[in-house]
């Protein structure tokens, strides 16, 4: 949940990177990490709690302290769930005070069915919480871009984003860092505008 204090003019938020195994979620994190540019060094560890052999069996962590905006200094803390079935439990838990969410999909044919299980997972997930999809800001990125079996990117909009309100997407080779910031980018910025800004919803 997000933490505003309004006396040090401080906002803190907590963006959740959900998705299939694999998907590339623990690689935007590594990317925001090693590429990141702050002021005087205020770049928080990249924490990966209990990895083995490359797979998030907990989760993984990272706080950034952003610019100030509209006189707030803003801090995210970024997490990951693990994307492995088994884990249910501890997805849940990292989704505990969620204000934002990126979907990590992977683009591979093969991974259609892990995509759609894991985003209906993560919408029943919500609901234990007593959240709703429709109330979180989030965002969806097609990742494994570089991939010649990567589906083209109406499939997966048709697949993932065929809801009420649409939301934006990315195109990303997550290791190679492209498509990492601007989806980070746009969801901080539609975090921020949610609890910051006053006035008509602007993302672009
Ligand atoms: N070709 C390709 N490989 C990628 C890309 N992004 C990530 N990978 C690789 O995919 C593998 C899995 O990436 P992770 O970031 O660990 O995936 P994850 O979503 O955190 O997986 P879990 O922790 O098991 O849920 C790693 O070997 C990455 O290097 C990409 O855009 N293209
Ligand atoms: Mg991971």
């Amino acid at each position: 949940m997000a933490i505003i204090n309004q006396a040090s003019k401080e906002l803190q938020v907590k963006i959740v990177y959900y998705g299939p195994a694999m998907g590339g979620k623990t690689t935007n994190l590594v990317q925001v990490h090693d590429h990141v540019q702050t002021n005087a060094g205020n770049k928080g560890k990249l924490v990966s709690l209990a990895t083995s052999s490359d797979r998030t069996l907990f989760f993984d962590f990272l706080p950034i302290e952003a610019m100030s905006i509209k006189g707030f200094k803003t801090k995210f803390q970024l997490y990951t769930v693990p994307g492995q079935v088994i884990y249910n439990t501890t997805r849940q838990l990292v989704l505990r005070g969620v204000d934002g969410i990126v979907f990590v999909a992977d683009s591979q044919y093969e991974k259609m069915a892990e995509n759609v299980e894991s985003f209906n997972n993560l919408e029943e997930n919500l609901r234990t919480l007593k959240l709703d999809l429709n109330s979180i800001p989030y965002v969806l990125q097609y990742n494994k871009r570089d991939l010649p079996n990567a589906a083209p990117i109406e499939y997966l909009e048709y697949l993932l984003n065929n809801r009420d309100l649409q939301v934006p997407c990315f195109s990303s080779t997550a290791h190679k860092c492209e498509g990492v910031f601007e989806t980070l980018n746009m969801i901080t910025r539609m975090l921020l505008h949610k609890f910051i800004s006053q006035g008509t919803p602007q993302y672009a």
